[in-house]
């Protein structure tokens, strides 16, 4: 697939040099994979960068299985082209005012029909548990899409950890409210906090993970520091960012999107190619930096892994 550059001018700025030492480690650990499953597939012969360390945690992960292996989108285009409407509702605005985000002091709070509910200090909600990284796409409800090389752990960790009584039917999560730093919630665009819910069966998917890094970097702040959801088979309003509270719910929980424009964005959202948007098609996407479309598919490509979650579903109704 052909990548280019959106400004040449800027490709030596988190382009191309990043990048290509990101490909050498990769076929350092595509070589390490071929080489039998006795190796050792850490990264230690690639140090994470200064600076690439959670509250002094080192980024240290492992490749996953899950991962694609198409073209990587650029670092460039995944940290200066996004969606996060408390920083703004323009594509830039989120790495312009991705400052005025403060992720320090953070805490998460697990909660509702559980037996073991907490709050966690980030760093004690990250460091049981072993990252990974997961490249996945992810497509956007407005029809572009990215592929995003994560680092995370899977959300059904930490669930486990809480233990959820019988009750439990679905997971709701909510992001910052924090109106006096983050400009676009001292609009209106959203009720905020964002909020964003899940069914618990497809929170205990194993491809259902909290990222905390990219590209062997922290989070950046514009793509959902310090913790964000990754869900690769539903529209990317599902990934909500910079979360604060996971809670244990027995009612479908409302969900910002939906409740805004609730003919529009649906609680499922899974990506479909022959459900459309009601002002536009889905069945094509425009991959940021390539230059054609290309159809999309159902379940964003990963209906072997998920489609037995909704057999019996009508997708139309439950869009
Ligand atoms: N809290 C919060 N989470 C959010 C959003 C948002 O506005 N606020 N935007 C969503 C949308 S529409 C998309 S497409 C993805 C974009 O993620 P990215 O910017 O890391 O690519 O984040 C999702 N998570
Ligand atoms: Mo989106």
């Amino acid at each position: 697939m052909l990548i280019r550059s959106r400004r040449r001018s800027e490709a030596t700025r988190g382009e191309v040099t990043p990048r290509a030492i990101y490909d050498r480690r990769r076929e350092f650990l595509r070589a390490g994979l071929g080489l039998g499953a006795g190796l050792a597939l850490g990264v230690s012969a690639w140090p994470a960068p200064a600076g690439a360390a959670l509250r002094g945690m080192a980024l240290e992960y492992e490749p996953s299985p899950f991962s694609t292996d198409e073209a990587l989108t650029s670092l460039d285009e995944v940290t200066t082209y996004n969606n996060f409407f408390e920083l703004g509702t323009g594509k830039s605005d989120p790495h312009r005012h991705a400052d005025s985000l403060v992720t320090d002091p953070w805490s998460i709070r697990v909660e509702g029909a559980c037996e073991n509910p907490g709050n966690y200090a980030l760093e004690d909600f990250v460091n049981p548990w072993a990252l990974e990284e997961r490249i996945y796409r992810l497509r956007c409800v407005e029809g572009w899409s990215m592929v995003i090389p994560w680092i995370g752990f899977e959300l059904n960790r930490v669930i486990e950890q809480a233990r959820p009584e019988s009750r439990a039917r679905y997971v709701a999560f909510e992001s910052i409210h924090d109106p006096e730093n983050l400009r676009g919630q001292r609009r209106g665009v959203l009720d905020w906090p964002y909020t964003e819910g899940l069914r618990l069966d497809e929170a205990m998917h194993p491809l259902t993970i909290l990222a905390v890094g990219l590209y062997d970097e922290v989070l950046p702040n514009q793509n959902g520091a310090p913790v964000r959801l990754v869900v690769p088979w539903k529209y990317g309003f599902k990934s909500i960012k910079s979360i604060v509270r996971i809670r244990l719910v027995e009612e479908q929980p409302p969900t910002a999107w939906n409740q805004s424009q609730p003919g529009e964005y649906g609680f499922y959202s899974n990506v479909n190619p022959e459900v459309d948007h009601p002002r536009w098609s889905q069945a094509t996407e425009r991959r940021i930096g390539a230059f054609r479309r290309r159809r999309t598919e159902m379940f964003n490509g990963y209906g072997e892994e998920v489609a037995a979650l909704y057999e019996g579903m009508d997708l139309r109704e439950h869009f």
